[in-house]
Formats: C-alpha cells, sequence, structure tokens
C-alpha cells in the first residue's frame, strides 16, 4: 500500500492542501480501518478490566506505532511539507483519569493488545476528564477539559442498556474505542455514556447543575477528592458503569456459548480499587434473573472476580452510607445484606464485615470475601496489606493474597516519547526490547563503555534542549538546559510531600544566599494538580509559585537555582518531561505511596531516582543497586510505628533543628508574603508546625543531605553519572507492563493468546 495515495484517497485532495485537522481526521480513520482488521474472535476467556478511569492520552501517534504505519506516515507527510508532530497538537487529549491508577489501566489494555491476550476495559466515556489547571497570580483555577469531537476515537453503537438509579430507568449509551497492540490483537475499550448529558449546563469554571441526574451523570470525572463534597454523585456514575458492564459481559458470554452457570470459564473481571465495586451485587442480582440461585450465583461471581488494591490510605477506602445506597441503588442492597449475613458466617470478627456499626458498607470489605484474588501493587504495599491494612482479611484468605508490582508500556514511555533514546539502544541491541523488555539487559557492559556513556548522555543533553525550547514556547519560561533537571511532577498530595521538596528549596535558597554555592544549577521542575477542595495541597502550590517569583527575582540566586511550576500537567505533558530528566524526585513518606509508575517512566528514559524507601522504589532499589540510586528517610516500618505509638509530634522537629526552623519561617518571610497571600502562606507554615501527618520534618536533614550528594555527583563527575544512567535504563526492564500482564494472566486470569 502506498502512504501517500492512502492518505490522498482519505482527504480528497493533495496533502500538501490539507490543514492539519484534516490530516488528523484522515489519520484517525486510516488507524480505525487498520485496527478493525486485527480483530481476533476469543477462544477460551476473556478479560474484563472494569475502571473508572482509564487516562489513555492522545492516541494518534500511539496506533500509529503500534500499527506499524509510523515512520511511513511521518516520512510521507514530511514529503508533503506537513509536520506529524504539528499534527499531534491538534489531538485533544482524552484525561480520563487522576493519575496512577487511570495510567495503568491504559498501561494494561496496550500490554494485553500486544500479548495477544483477550482484554477489554469497561468504563465511562466523560465528556470532560479531568480538569484543566490554570495558574493565575499564584492560584490554581479548574476548567472543564473537552475532548469530544464529531469524530472520536470512541465510536457510537447502537447497543444500549437499560439501569436502574433512583427508581428511574436511564439507557446507557455503548462507545467503543479500539486498542492495538505492538504487532499484536486489537481489544476494546467499552465506554458507556447517557445520550441526554449535557455540556451547556457547566458554568463559571466546573460548577455544574447537580440536580438533573439525565444531564449531568457522565460530565465530569471526579478528582481524587479528600473531603467528602462531590463523592455521593460517583455511586451513580459507578453503578452505571457496572450494571451497563455487567450486562453486557453476560450478552457477550451468552453469544459465545455460555449458560450462565459456566461463567467463570468465559469471564475474567478484574475490579480495579473499590470504584467498580458495586458489579458483585449487580452480577449476583443479574444472574439472578436468569435463573440462577444466589448461593450458586455467589460461587460463580467469587470465582469470575478479582480485586487489585491501590492504596492503604484508610481516608481513600469507599464506605457508603446504607441509606444512600438504598435511595440510589435499591435493588443491590437486598444483595449486600446478604452477602454480609454471608462473610458474618465466615468470621466472628467485627472489623470484616461489610456493612459496619454505623451502617456504612465497606466496598474493598465486599471485594475480599466475594472475590478469589485481592492483589496490591507493589512489594512492600502487599506486604503492608497483609500484616497490617488487612492483616484479619490476611489470617481468613491467606490464598486470595497475591502481589502483582505494577508496569508500563515501553511503546509510549519510551519508543514514542523518546524516540533519541530508542535509537540508540536500538543501534547497540536491536529492536527485540519493544515486546521483550528483558533485553534490555544487554546494555548493562555499555555502562563502562565511555563511547557508549557518552551517546546516552548527549541524547539526554539534546532532550533538555527540547524541553528548554518546548517550555519557552507554551509557558515562556526559560532554563539553562546546562542545570540538572530535578522533576517532581505527579498529583499534589500531602503524603507525596512537594511540600518536601519545597522546604529543600528553601534551604538552598538561604546556603546560597549565605555564599555556599552548589557544584551545578538546579532547575526544580513540578507538575501537579490539587483536587479542587484540597486546601492544603492549593496552599503547597502557592508557596511554590510564591518561592518561583522570590528566586527568580534575586539574580544572587537565580543563577544556581529556579523553581518551574508546569501548568496543566498531563499525560501529554509527562511525555515531554520525562525524557528530559535528570533526577526523579520520589519522596513519598515510606508505607503511604502503593507503588508509583512515574518512577518506572523516569528510571527507563534514564534519570536518577532520589526517592524513599516506599511502593517499588524499593524494587527499583533492588534492580539498580545502592550505587545507582540516592535513597533517603524513614523506614516504612520506622513510620508505621510512629502512627501506631501517636508519638511524632512536629513541633518537637521544628523547635530542635535551625534548618528546619529557618525554612518553614521562611514562608512567611515579609519577601514570602509581598509576592505571595498570607492566608495561604500562614496556613502551610502552622500546618508543617503543627500536624505535619506525612512526617516531613523528620526525613528533612536525610533529604538534604542526599541531594546535596546527588548535585555533587551530577556537577563534578558527570561520567559516574552517566554510568548511573545507563544502569538504570538496563535495568527498567522489569517494569514493563508486559511482566505485569504476564503474571496477572499466569495467577488470576489465565487467558490463552490470540
Ligand atoms: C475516590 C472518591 C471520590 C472521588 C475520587 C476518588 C478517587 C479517584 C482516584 C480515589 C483514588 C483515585 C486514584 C488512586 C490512584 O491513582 N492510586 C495510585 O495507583 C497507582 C497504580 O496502582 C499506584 O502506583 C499509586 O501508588 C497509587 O497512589
Amino acid at each position: 500500500m502506498d502512504m501517500k495515495q492512502t492518505l490522498a484517497e482519505l482527504t480528497g485532495k493533495e496533502l500538501s492542501a490539507c490543514s492539519n485537522q484534516e490530516v488528523y481526521l484522515a489519520l484517525m480513520t486510516l488507524v480505525q480501518r487498520e485496527s478493525a482488521q486485527r480483530v481476533t474472535p476469543v477462544t477460551g476467556r476473556k478479560l474484563y478490566y472494569i475502571s473508572a478511569e482509564f487516562l489513555i492520552g492522545k492516541l494518534l501517534s500511539n496506533n500509529l506505532i503500534n500499527l506499524g504505519l509510523y515512520d511511513a506516515v511521518r516520512d510521507t507527510l514530511a514529503a508533503a511539507g506537513k509536520s506529524l508532530s504539528e499534527i499531534e497538537e491538534v489531538e485533544p487529549e482524552p484525561s480520563l483519569g487522576n493519575g496512577g491508577l487511570g495510567r495503568l489501566a491504559a498501561c494494561f489494555l496496550d500490554s494485553l493488545a500486544t500479548l495477544r491476550l483477550p482484554g477489554d476495559g469497561i468504563g465511562l466515556r466523560y465528556h470532560f476528564g479531568l480538569f484543566r489547571q490554570s495558574l493565575k497570580e499564584g492560584v490554581q483555577t479548574e476548567m472543564p477539559d473537552p475532548w469530544l469531537t464529531e469524530q472520536s476515537w470512541a465510536q457510537r453503537t447502537e447497543t444500549t442498556y437499560p439501569v436502574m438509579l433512583a427508581g428511574k430507568t436511564f439507557q446507557a449509551r455503548l462507545y467503543r474505542l479500539a486498542v492495538t497492540g505492538f504487532e499484536g490483537r486489537t481489544n476494546t475499550l467499552n465506554l458507556f455514556d447517557l445520550d441526554t448529558v449535557e455540556e451547556g449546563i457547566v458554568h463559571d469554571g466546573i460548577a455544574f447543575d447537580k440536580t438533573d441526574i439525565d444531564k449531568n451523570l457522565t460530565l465530569f470525572l471526579y478528582p481524587d477528592d479528600s473531603d467528602e463534597a462531590g463523592r455521593r454523585l460517583r455511586v451513580y456514575q459507578q453503578y452505571l458503569m457496572v450494571s451497563a458492564g455487567a450486562q453486557l459481559i453476560l450478552q457477550e458470554c451468552a453469544a459465545r456459548g455460555c449458560n450462565y452457570h459456566d461463567l467463570a470459564d468465559y469471564a475474567a473481571i478484574q475490579i480495579n480499587d473499590t470504584h467498580p465495586s458495586m458489579v458483585i451485587p449487580e452480577l449476583i442480582r443479574l444472574l439472578g434473573e436468569k435463573g440462577v440461585a444466589f448461593d450458586e450465583a455467589v460461587e460463580i461471581v467469587t470465582k469470575t472476580c478479582a480485586y487489585t488494591n491501590h492504596t492503604i490510605l484508610a481516608e481513600a477506602l469507599e464506605k457508603w452510607p446504607r441509606s444512600y445506597l438504598e435511595a440510589v441503588v435499591p435493588q443491590i442492597m437486598p444483595i449486600i445484606e446478604k452477602l454480609d449475613a454471608l462473610a458474618r458466617t465466615r468470621t466472628q470478627d467485627e472489623s470484616l464485615a461489610i456493612i459496619d456499626a454505623e451502617d456504612r458498607v465497606h466496598m474493598a470489605h465486599m471485594d475480599i470475601h466475594f472475590t478469589h484474588s485481592t492483589n496490591g501493587v507493589a512489594e512492600l504495599h502487599t506486604e503492608i496489606l497483609k500484616t497490617t491494612e488487612l492483616h484479619g482479611f490476611y489470617t481468613l484468605y491467606p490464598e486470595k493474597f497475591n502481589n502483582k508490582t505494577n508496569g508500563i508500556t515501553f511503546r509510549r514511555w519510551l519508543l514514542e516519547c523518546n524516540p533519541a533514546l530508542t535509537e540508540r539502544i536500538k543501534s547497540h541491541i536491536g529492536t527485540g526490547f519493544y515486546k521483550n523488555a528483558d533485553e534490555l539487559e544487554a546494555l548493562l557492559p555499555l555502562a563502562d563503555d565511555p563511547a557508549a556513556r557518552k551517546e546516552f548522555a548527549d541524547v539526554k543533553a539534546q532532550n533538555k534542549v527540547t524541553l528548554a525550547e518546548w517550555l519557552k514556547r507554551v509557558q515562556g519560561v526559560e532554563v539553562n538546559p546546562a542545570a540538572m533537571f530535578d522533576i517532581q511532577s505527579k498529583r499534589l498530595h500531602e503524603y507525596k510531600r512537594q511540600q518536601l521538596n519545597l522546604l529543600y528549596l528553601i534551604h538552598q535558597y538561604h546556603e546560597i544566599k549565605a555564599g555556599h554555592l552548589p557544584p551545578v544549577p538546579l532547575v526544580s521542575i513540578f507538575g501537579a494538580k490539587a483536587a479542587p477542595a484540597y486546601i492544603i495541597a492549593k496552599d503547597i502550590i502557592h508557596a511554590l509559585l510564591t518561592l518561583s517569583k522570590v528566586i527568580a527575582a534575586d539574580p544572587e540566586v537565580s543563577r544556581w537555582l529556579q523553581v518551574v511550576f508546569i501548568e496543566n500537567y498531563n499525560v501529554t505533558a509527562a511525555e515531554k518531561l520525562i525524557p528530559a530528566c535528570d533526577l526523579s524526585e520520589q519522596i513519598s513518606l515510606a508505607s503511604k505511596e502503593a507503588s508509583g509508575t512515574g518512577n518506572m517512566k523516569f528510571m527507563l528514559n534514564g534519570a536518577v531516582t532520589l526517592g524513599t524507601m516506599d511502593g517499588a522504589n524499593v524494587e527499583i532499589f533492588r534492580q539498580v543497586g545502592s550505587e545507582n540510586i540516592y535513597v533517603f528517610g524513614q523506614t516504612a516500618e520506622q513510620v508505621i510505628r510512629h502512627y501506631a505509638q501517636q508519638d511524632y509530634c512536629a513541633a518537637e522537629w521544628y523547635h530542635a533543628d535551625a534548618n528546619i526552623k529557618r525554612a518553614i519561617d521562611f514562608l512567611t518571610d515579609p519577601l514570602m508574603l509581598k509576592a505571595g497571600r498570607e492566608e495561604n502562606l500562614t496556613r502551610l507554615r502552622d500546618e508543617l508546625i503543627q500536624k505535619d501527618w506525612f512526617q516531613t520534618l523528620p526525613d528533612f536533614n536525610s533529604y538534604v543531605v542526599r541531594k546535596g550528594q546527588a548535585l555533587a555527583d551530577y556537577g563534578c563527575n558527570p561520567e559516574a553519572w552517566a554510568k548511573k544512567c545507563v544502569v538504570n535504563i538496563a535495568k527498567a526492564g522489569l517494569f514493563s507492563s508486559d511482566r505485569t500482564i504476564a503474571e496477572y494472566n499466569r495467577d488470576i486470569w489465565h487467558l490463552a493468546k490470540a
């Protein structure tokens, strides 16, 4: 097939005469046509990955790469004077997720299709994904982020399913989005929506009329909120997703010959955190309608479903008041009650019940009792679940617990986002690592080869220049590419401790002022959205933006230190930042970050990690060895002990350590107050002194020391630094989501390749 001719046919005119928008739509059609060619019939079990979030990011380039069309398209366009990267800019990003959990679901779909495993996603077609963040006058404001266009990746179907909400029937319409793996099969992401949703009811940013469910149900993805406001509408969304999803699963299985009693031979259902947990009672209810008795239905559902836990933060575990479920989903409440009664026959332990003494329904408890597998997402996380958070459940069902350390798809997070590095790797070890990530280990000997080290260092240097140009273009900031690029990009959360990085930067400011110059300039880059109702998180953003201004206005300091805050951090921005990073900040309070996946993306792209022994950092440490990662801070065990004994007192640390006191006090220094807002800065200062729930202060000194060491190594011994980069890349194979998916399949799903 001649690409030039194909594109001319699709656009209906000469390529050179087309707008970027016209070319984009033509390429979308091309991708959809080619993806359809790779749909393969399912034999045996099929996986349904149900998730409230699929943070898929832009799809055009990713699909072209997976279909093997990328080079031909890029070159054909270039010959006609068009640039594929400019065409990419036309595509809106579907930000249908908050962060790690949603992005993980998207990586898993890529790996399933690449491994030729039949695995579809089930989710919601939000009209607006996660809000668009703008940073004006040092404050985050939220705007809707539309992504749906007339011709869209998610294609409308004629299929609808009736769903009862608060006694009224709604029609859930199915949209299908093709997911093609790298040289793989095409699976489907099934997204549900209501025809009646009205984007026009949104006003003043992201506010909207909450009364009419038919108009607002799938309007927004709910931000990972740390308060109760807005959570309630989520029950409506969740039930729409699981009820329509369960009907789709039963229909597809029946069409393949399932008689419902043998459902587990046709379907495996993975429940992504507790957001889709109502699928359990909903399936039991639907099986009942098909004539399957309750006890047998419970057995079938338990065999079919498995549950993944992504958090140990107690406040994030979903508990719904019984009265609320009775109002919204009365048809499944009797089933939940029967499940509670059944669970109580298995244990006397009240803390393991589904419905607690205060009449709240614990979704995670229902999952663990009535699925056959509960997994954590990194080794440390799974161990903490077993020994602490879910210890009672582990005692009751030890055989259900297992670990599946997260992973990332190398197609997006290496081949697509870092073509220069991909080329370098390819020149040494060929292309086997595209699909067999372990082959990266063949790069290891190059860590001791000065010429090869220089090649990799040159790629990094070039990527930093590219990032600097992008920053100048989209944000108008100039950065020095010779500085060390230090990046912390992830959701803004106290447990992730952007505030620790903030205190370090203030400390550095003082050191520079005192004439203690660092070995190399530092550009400290942040990308983070705060949930709209999360006050302290917004204060941290404000403090960083204010500090950035104060430093920029001080020529003595700004030669050595710069703070850059990326506006509207999303998958697209991540793809620009990650290839250009020298130092990857993974500084959560040990025990709090279930896994992290950004840590893996940075490592794969040759950044060195500065991190705590938390989540998958522990496994990164084991992979690369102590020479090639900077570890600091308390261990998970120490942290858990402090919480148990309730003996941590921030004020003691503040008063006992002059550096800590100096850094915290600076938040309300006249210089900061002049550049920022007193209310926000004072609240953050007081929070750190009086509460500091995530124990920033005990880790402060070791953080300063280790970061200083990283700066010195980077500045004084570039050869040794380049070696660390190569080792990190060579050892990243473990963190391919292909490995993760192969493990899920081996231990939980048992799907056949086709
Ligand atoms: C809950 C109620 C109301 C509104 C929103 C939510 C909500 C939404 C999203 C709660 C949690 C989330 C997302 C959680 C998440 O992303 N967890 C991350 O999962 C990653 C993949 O396993 C891990 O790597 C991260 O460590 C974990 O934080």
